[in-house]
């Protein structure tokens, strides 16, 4: 759905002013959007795959993880596609206000595509180079998004996400090199001008939403501080926006539709989008893809 036609709706769970700040800048924090209930919920769950954790040695499907994890110091960088390994995560995408917020800025009909859990370990937890995320899971218009939740506060030294006030009405960039090699990296000269001033941190209590639009510049930095920073993020469009590339995250719930009705017509938008490799042959996440070596816009 267009974004004009999702403004023909009355908002449910964010105010108006909301809706508006995040079509107008590409993301938005809604604090303590989720109850502690929920949040507590979400720890518990995030805590039984951390103990799983413990007896995977190499980076799967499942789980990627840091350098240095060990039985007794599990790291992990991300756990890919919670929802299918705890039903907690599933019950959270599908049921709390997550998808309520979905209903406000892509229409009453919600469909979910993917999740992923992202941590940054205390002292640790790479970096995330700048980039967009539509390119690595097209989609027919841009209605998709990303709502994320912190489950423990974050404030600047965990590595907040970090994103780029109005990059996403900018044309996209590419998130292949020079060499034609997927980085899905923004380089320093094709960052759109007076990126450093326009570049907000999402910082916010545990249960606060950040939403990112599927097109906004972002990333984050390391986490300087003592403390873990675990990042639940749920991807959902538009029941009417169709996904035309393989997913990179598949699972049983990608095109479910968590609110509303099935579309029976897709939304297309006339503005094309790069496309990614074709993640059937095998998806390994973002930072085997950014880890060049080459110096990005990041160093900020
Ligand atoms: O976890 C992070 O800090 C960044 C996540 C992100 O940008 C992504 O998954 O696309």
């Amino acid at each position: 759905m267009l974004e004009a036609d999702v403004l023909k709706h009355a908002t449910t769970v964010l105010s108006k002013q909301q809706r508006e700040q995040f079509f107008e800048d590409g993301y938005l924090v809604a604090e303590d959007m989720i109850d502690d209930a929920w949040v507590t919920r979400l720890r518990g769950a995030m805590d039984d795959m951390i103990e799983q954790s413990r007896s995977v040695t190499e980076s799967d499907a499942s789980f990627v993880l840091e350098e240095g994890h060990s039985p007794d110091d599990p790291r992990l960088r991300r756990l890919s596609s919670p929802v299918s390994h705890h039903p907690t995560f599933w019950e959270f995408a599908a049921q709390s206000k997550a998808a309520d917020a979905a209903i406000d800025l892509c229409g009453p009909d919600v469909k979910f595509h993917h999740s992923k859990l992202n941590f940054k370990w205390p002292k640790g937890g790479q970096l995330f180079d700048w980039h967009q995320d539509i390119q690595a899971w097209p989609h027919t218009d841009y209605s998709p998004i990303t709502v994320g939740i912190y489950l423990n506060d974050c404030d600047i030294e965990q590595g907040p996400l970090l994103a780029i006030k109005g990059s996403h009405k900018e044309p996209l960039r590419s998130m292949y090199d020079k060499d034609g090699k997927w980085v899905l990296r923004i380089d320093q000269e094709d960052m759109p001008e007076n990126w450093e001033q326009n570049t907000a941190a999402l910082t916010g209590r545990a249960g606060s939403l950040v939403i990112l639009n599927c097109r906004v510049i972002h990333g984050s930095k390391r986490n300087a501080s003592g403390q873990m920073r675990p990042l639940l993020l749920n991807v959902y469009s538009s029941a009417d926006s169709m996904p035309y590339t393989f997913n990179p995250i598949p699972s049983d719930y990608a095109g479910a539709i968590v609110r509303g009705q099935t579309a029976r017509t897709a939304c297309h938008d006339p503005r094309g989008c790069e496309l990614p490799p074709d993640w059937s042959k095998g998806y390994v996440g973002p930072w085997k893809h950014q880890a060049t070596g080459k110096e990005s816009a990041q160093t900020m």
